[in-house]
């Protein structure tokens, strides 16, 4: 296996009742600190009828309220601060596509266990501390750039804290200085790559970038192979979120055969987004996290809004016994409904880029015409077409598409380098106002 280790071997391989263990100690705490600690959570208790002393087994954990986005913005700044303000060193925030920031904040004792999970992390993925780390998040209220810092840092791997953007310097910085492994988001992988030819770089035979973790926002199995390939690198995907600390709340390990979850951190379910209601293993629906640790801002039963399932399984073939995920599907607010079908961004990318004369890059426009929704997809050939050839690749891409998503869209195939390139998470959907 390459480079591929156990950070923490004495938590992240306890067998299934030490975990439990640990899991039910610590969620009878929480659930004690923010009833006494927090008007909203005591409240919401009480509406329920419920004190800390009716959580004895892990199964009462669904007799807890849920927590949503709204709940956290309606409380801002401080409704959800479970500690004096004095005892926080550090504030991040969700970046406000979706209405105002959420602030979130970090007591050391957070700092330190946001550290250990992104190490844990990192290691699965493979970074050692002979390892050159390029972190191309940014260093700001988003959490992405400071929370692969961190756990790099336990490591003592080598760090570029580069942030985002400014793609030549990126390439140079990497040849310069031996990159070994890259962390960021997976359409920047392939920017960067793109960046890299037009410097007459190879990413694979020209630079050392033999590894990557990415995650932010949703990357099909097809784009990871486009990735891998380029790069000539093994790319683990990691997922997190600001309101549970940031990234590093789960890691493909090297069979990337879903995401292992810090169970000792969080405690993950997946209910039905319409109802609440919780679903059975194995089913998709909505994820849920409760978090164990968290020491400034604790939540429970947080509606995340990200579409995945618990995949069953009692141990993987690397030794974890921290449940997996399966990849993320996209947020609930991503899937749009056309003519009545529901249909994931995701879902269309795994079929464009299947097709080797397509290029990573694509944008999806709806649009309404005569009461009717209409889906455009956008898509970049690899390399200049003739229009005859656009027309073909474009209907067998209409064909491929309808025979997934059950939705006919029309297709246009562009020529490359037209449409907007991203160095954050990129925008796929644009939906126009009715005409
Ligand atoms: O995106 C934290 C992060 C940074 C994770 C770098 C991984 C790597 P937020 O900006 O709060 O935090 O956005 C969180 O991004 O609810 C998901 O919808 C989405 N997301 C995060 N990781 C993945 C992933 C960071 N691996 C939101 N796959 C989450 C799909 C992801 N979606």
């Amino acid at each position: 296996m390459p480079d591929s280790w156990i950070y923490n071997p004495s938590l992240e391989l306890l067998s299934r009742d030490e975990l439990d263990k640990i899991k039910l100690q610590r969620l009878k705490e929480v659930v004690y600190r923010v009833y006494n600690n927090n008007q909203f959570y005591r409240k919401k208790m009480k509406e329920k009828g419920i004190t800390p002393e009716d959580i004895k087994t892990l199964e009462d954990i669904k007799k807890l309220p849920y927590t949503t986005k709204d709940e956290l913005r309606e409380s801002m700044p401080f409704g959800f601060l479970v500690t004096d303000y004095q005892n926080v060193v550090e504030v991040h925030a969700t970046s406000g596509t979706t209405g105002e920031p959420i602030f979130m904040y970090y007591t050391m004792k957070d700092i330190e266990n946001w550290s250990e999970i992104m190490a844990r992390s990192l290691a699965a993925a493979g970074l050692t501390k002979r390892d050159v780390l390029q972190i191309t998040p940014s260093f700001s209220l988003f959490t992405g750039g400071f929370g692969f810092f961190y756990g790099a840092r336990r490591i003592g791997a080598t760090i570029i804290p580069i942030g985002p953007g400014f793609s030549k310097r990126q390439i140079y910085t990497m040849i310069k200085l031996g990159t070994t492994m890259l962390a960021g988001i997976a359409n920047y992988a392939i920017r960067l790559a793109e960046v890299a030819f037009e410097m007459g770089v190879d990413p694979a035979r020209d630079t050392k970038v033999r590894k990557g973790v990415f995650g932010a926002a949703p990357w099909s199995e097809e784009m990871r192979r486009r990735i891998e390939k380029i790069w000539d690198m093994q790319a683990y995907d990691m997922y997190g979120l600001s309101e549970l600390w940031g990234p590093g709340v789960a890691i493909e390990c090297v069979y990337k055969s879903g995401l292992h979850v810090w169970e000792d951190h969080f405690i993950v379910e997946v209910v039905d987004p319409k109802t609440g209601e919780p679903v059975d293993v194995e089913e998709k629906g909505e994820l849920v996290f409760t978090t164990l640790t968290k020491d400034a801002m604790p939540l429970i039963r947080y509606r995340t809004r990200d579409i995945s399932r618990i995949l069953d399984e009692k141990k993987c073939q690397c030794g974890r016994t921290h449940i997996k995920i399966d990849r993320i599907q996209g947020r609930t607010d991503d899937m749009f409904i056309i003519n009545g079908v529901n249909v994931w961004p995701s879902a269309i990318e795994e079929v464009l880029l299947r097709e080797p004369l397509v290029a990573p890059y694509y944008q999806i426009v709806i649009d309404r015409v005569d009461a009717l929704d209409r889906m455009t997809v956008l898509v970049e050939s690899k390399t200049k077409l003739g229009e005859n050839e656009k027309v073909a690749l474009a209907k067998k891409l209409e064909y491929e598409l309808r025979e997934a998503i059950l939705v006919t869209p029309k297709v246009e195939v562009v020529d490359p380098g037209t449409l907007p390139r991203f160095d954050g998470k990129a925008k796929r959907v644009v939906v126009k106002a009715e005409e």
